[in-house]
């Protein structure tokens, strides 16, 4: 499609890095665009590799490339009118109210617009929701309650003018690299003091000056804790509180019946930020994923408020979003207790607005079902129809068997992704292709409110089409023509950004009416800008609030008094370990995209469940071994990894494997439906487990060209990436080599237990091999792999395969587990360097193999390495 370089956007994490996409003889390269303000020209490992998956996308039967009604294919034109008519039917028989959209921070904002508009304005249901409930909602509402609206005050520059960065529930180094770039060099170059808070050790300790190791759940004690020590230091700016805030007293009542959290680092912390006028505070999930997320939050934004650091140079308090347009999302009113344009749903001034503005005679206000309780009522029958558009929610939300149990009962579920096969599109009625990143046009917006476009550089795969357009056609086809008449993104964005200035008058703090009369060449040129931008400007708004103006009606900001309160559910005798969640630093949710990349899965290939050594030694289990981890709720197995970056106590559950990629691999199935009371947000940070060991007769390695039906065995994992899929099994009944197809070559060594097979197809080439051995087999991986690449396979090869061995010296050694995936350096290189002697720095390592020299988010597992690999000293 494009000859020439374009600029884009990673339609990754909230940082929201620009990209230039820049033709090649035989595809596109992808690199930082050094002027995008948000990453100047940096990259991580998933906007690096984003190629891989667009390559993967074309070469295998990756994407979805037709509607399909029921299981047919079909046109558009059919399955619009399908979708059409049985929306149409639900609303005529039980009113809009049984009809329900779950959505998703990766749509784009042109998208979101118009399925906002379709469904609450003119099919009248109230019950949009998005996967931003699982994510954003615990910062939206106690941004609400402490500013009046959902603002980030705050810009990424801050995270470089600051003297002092409070990392709170935020693993930074894996989940926005761009950013824990930025601060780590500001770091070097000013002395910035950083200071983590987390129950775990995780990467981003690598660059903290301190560690707050608390308790899981415990922010509230730690942030009350810490306004009461302003307040005895008098380190509160008791003028400007006076002037812009209320509810100061109160909020220290309640603080001041706290006690902090009793761990190491408490004091110096409390020292710090008393002492530190220019501390910027950023916080994430171990924030908002928890019963008492919105309390989370209001105590931290209340030691803002109280020292007047808000939306000022270096000095603010700064939620990170997750999703590439998380916040675009919120600007739509993609939650289901919002309105478009942060109008609120139960303000009849504002329904009035939104209904004369879209001419929206079905709009009628009120709040719908959060996704929780939205997938309730769809297991208990009142959503009879529900719309599900770019999120896994099968694999994402709680309740994990409930969730696919009420995908199976609802009688139309409506699938739109860009991929084939998903845990949840198997419960699909109508599957409807998506045109995905590279495709899609139109824009979104980061963590700090800069709206960037997403540009496409190629022609959708298929019949694939975007978003906006289907939910564009569907509406057309129920018969609301007139207000939808959209041509292109550009026709949405305009009137996006017509009703954010609609009736504002300062009002609202979202306003980029500025932006409302763009000619399509303006909006295909549309630089990054940060909102607010009202009319008659351009230059957008870097910081708001720092006159200390907020947006409740009468201009102050709010303290909120909280106080900390235990976890929905508790550790018990039969439950005793805390399950914590979250991500690894090269997947993507899950995985339907970055598990296509060969580089990205070689970083963590298989779900790990982390814990103490004391734990693994009570429940005896060795590093390595097989886990059975089972909550209230369901089951899961994975692989143990033992070390100290946990407390005693707590075990951590990665959230990406689904059932398309596991035996039992997705830990949605743990996590119970806890919400917060104000949010609805879910506690996917506290799930008390217990961990045992899965014993099995054999392990099992296997590689194979086709898919393998492994129904049956208690533990699969599939690495979906490069010429053919590697799955590490274990089982205990005989392995059913009847299921794969091919000339079988056999070697057996029954006296260790141990039998190797291949699968020789008509064409000479390997179809499949397998290894089986009492103990997880010590294969080349690699070496293997590379096999599936061959045309044909040698004798020899035939016999090395068997051998189970790759010849020695031959070309392609194992290189163990990829952890510099920029460079695609594994582990044993790493070694190997590590082995040759001296006392090696990251930087060493780094000049002898080029870990750590791309993106540097591996640095810290390379210094790991180093300290496990320095030569035991001699006593
Ligand atoms: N590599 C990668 N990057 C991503 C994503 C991805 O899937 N993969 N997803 C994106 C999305 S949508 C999001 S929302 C962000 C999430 O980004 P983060 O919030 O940084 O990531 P998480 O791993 O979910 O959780 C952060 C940390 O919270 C800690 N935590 C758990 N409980 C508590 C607690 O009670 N208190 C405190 N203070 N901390 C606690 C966990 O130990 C964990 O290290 O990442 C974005 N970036
Ligand atoms: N236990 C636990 N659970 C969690 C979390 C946790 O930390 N712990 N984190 C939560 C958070 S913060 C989040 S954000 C969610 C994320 O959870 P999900 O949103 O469910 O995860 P994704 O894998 O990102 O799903 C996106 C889907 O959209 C498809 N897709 C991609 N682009 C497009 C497009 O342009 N159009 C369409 N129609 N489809 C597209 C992808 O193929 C994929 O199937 O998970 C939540 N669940
Ligand atoms: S930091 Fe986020 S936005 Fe930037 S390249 Fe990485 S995943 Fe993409
Ligand atoms: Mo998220």
């Amino acid at each position: 499609m494009a000859d020439a370089a374009i600029r884009t956007t990673c339609p990754y994490c909230g940082v929201g890095c620009g990209l230039i996409v820049s033709p090649t003889r035989d595809g596109w390269a992808v690199g930082g665009d050094p002027d995008h303000p948000a990453n100047r020209g940096r990259l991580c490992s998933k906007g690096a590799t984003l190629m891989d998956t667009v390559t993967a996308e074309d070469t295998g039967p990756v994407r979805l490339l037709h509607p399909m009604v029921d299981g047919r294919r079909t046109g558009w034109g059919e399955a619009v009118n399908a979708v059409a008519d049985r929306l149409a039917a639900v609303v005529a028989e039980h009113g809009p109210d049984a009809v329900g959209f779950y959505v998703s921070g990766q749509l784009l904002t042109e998208d979101y617009y118009a399925v906002n508009k379709l469904a609450k304005g003119f099919i009248g249901t109230p019950h949009v929701d998005t996967n931003s409930r699982l994510c954003m909602a615990s910062t939206v509402a106690g941004h609400k309650r402490a500013f009046g609206a959902d603002v980030v005050p705050g810009t990424y520059e801050d995270l470089e003018l600051a003297d002092l960065v409070v990392l709170v529930g935020s693993n930074l180094a894996w989940c926005h690299p761009v950013l824990a770039q930025r601060l780590r060099a500001a770091r070097r170059d000013r002395g910035t003091k950083v200071v983590v808070v987390d129950p775990r050790r995780t990467a981003t300790c690598d660059f903290a000056d301190l560690h707050i190791a608390l308790p899981p759940g415990q922010d509230v004690a730690l942030f009350n804790g810490l306004l009461a020590h302003l307040d005895r230091v008098d380190a509160i700016d008791r003028e400007y509180v006076l002037r812009h805030v209320s509810g100061l007293d109160e909020a220290l009542a309640a603080a001041r019946a706290d006690t902090p959290p009793d761990v190491e680092g408490v004091e110096l912390f409390y020292h710090w930020v008393a002492t530190t006028p220019k501390t910027v505070t950023v916080f994430s999930q171990g924030v908002n994923q928890s019963s008492r997320g919105t309390d989370k939050v209001n105590a931290i934004l209340n030691v803002h408020l109280a020292t007047g650091r808000v939306g000022l140079p270096g000095a603010t308090p700064f939620s990170v979003t997750g999703q590439p347009n998380a916040m675009g999302g919120r600007e739509v009113g993609g939650l289901a207790n919002q309105l478009a344009a942060h109008m609120n749903p139960d303000d009849p001034h504002d329904v009035d607005r939104l209904r004369r503005f879209w001419r929206a005679p079905n709009l009628t206000g009120g709040q719908g079902l959060k996704a929780v309780e939205l997938f309730e009522a769809v297991r208990a029958g009142r959503i009879k129809a529900l719309w599900i558009m770019a999120t896994n929610p099968a694999v994402s939300l709680p309740e994990g068997d409930l969730v696919r149990a009420a995908l199976a009962a609802c009688p139309t579920v409506i699938v739109s992704d860009m991929v084939t096969d998903t845990d949840t599109q198997r419960f699909a009625h109508i599957r409807l292709p998506a045109a995905g990143w590279g495709e899609k046009d139109g824009t979104v917006t980061n963590s700090e409110r800069r709206i960037s476009r997403q540009r496409p550089f190629r022609a959708p795969a298929g019949e694939a089409k975007p978003d906006w357009w289907i939910v564009t056609q569907v509406a057309r086809a129920m018969g609301f023509e007139t207000a939808f008449r959209y041509r292109a993104p550009v026709d949405l964005f305009r009137e996006h950004a017509a009703l954010s200035a609609f009736e504002n008058d300062g009002l609202r703090a979202f306003d980029i009416g500025g932006l409302a009369n763009l000619k399509p060449r303006a909006y295909d040129a549309l630089a990054p800008v940060q909102w607010p931008v009202p009319a008659g400007t351009s230059a957008g708004t870097a910081r708001l609030y720092g006159d200390g103006r907020y947006t409740h009606a009468n201009g102050r900001g709010r303290m909120i008094a909280v106080r900390q309160e235990a976890p929905a559910e508790r550790a018990s005798l039969r439950f005793p370990l805390v399950a914590n969640t979250g991500r690894y630093r090269d997947q993507w949710h899950t995985m339907t995209r970055t598990g296509l990349s060969p580089r990205l899965a070689a970083h963590r290939p298989e779900p790990l469940v982390e814990m103490h050594p004391e734990d693994a030694a009570a429940a005896g289990l060795a590093d390595g071994a097989l886990a059975r981890v089972t909550s209230r709720r369901g089951e899961v197995v994975m692989r143990v990894a033992i070390g100290e970056a946990q407390r005693p106590g707590e075990v951590f559950l990665p959230m990406h494997w689904s059932d398309t990629l596991s035996a039992r691999g997705s830990i949605g199935r743990l996590v119970p439906g806890h919400v917060d009371s104000v949010s609805g947000q879910p506690e996917s940070k506290h799930v008390p487990v217990r961990v045992e060991p899965l014993r099995a007769a054999w392990h099992g390695l296997l590689l194979a060209r086709a898919p393998v039906d492994l129904a049956g065995l208690p533990y699969w994992v599939k690495q979906a990436a490069g010429p053919c899929a590697v799955y590490e099994l274990a089982g205990d009944e005989a392995f059913p080599l009847d299921r794969l197809d091919g000339e079988r070559l056999d070697y057996a060594d029954a006296r260790h237990g141990i039998a190797r097979h291949a699968w020789i197809a008509a064409d000479g080439r390997l179809s499949a091999c397998l290894f089986l051995a009492p103990e997880r087999p010590e294969v080349a991986r690699d070496w293997l792999r590379d096999l599936f690449a061959a045309e044909t396979l040698s004798a020899a090869d035939r016999a090395v395969l068997l051998a189970g061995r790759a010849p020695e010296g031959g070309a392609v050694a194992e290189s163990g587990r990829i952890v510099c995936s920029c460079m695609a350096v594994g582990l044993a290189a790493i070694e190997a360097a590590a082995a040759g002697g001296g006392a090696l720095t990251a930087e060493d390592i780094g000049r002898l193999t080029g870990a750590g020299t791309g993106c540097g988010s591996c640095v810290p597992e390379i210094k790991e390495i180093l300290s496990h690999a320095k030569p035991a000293v001699a006593a």
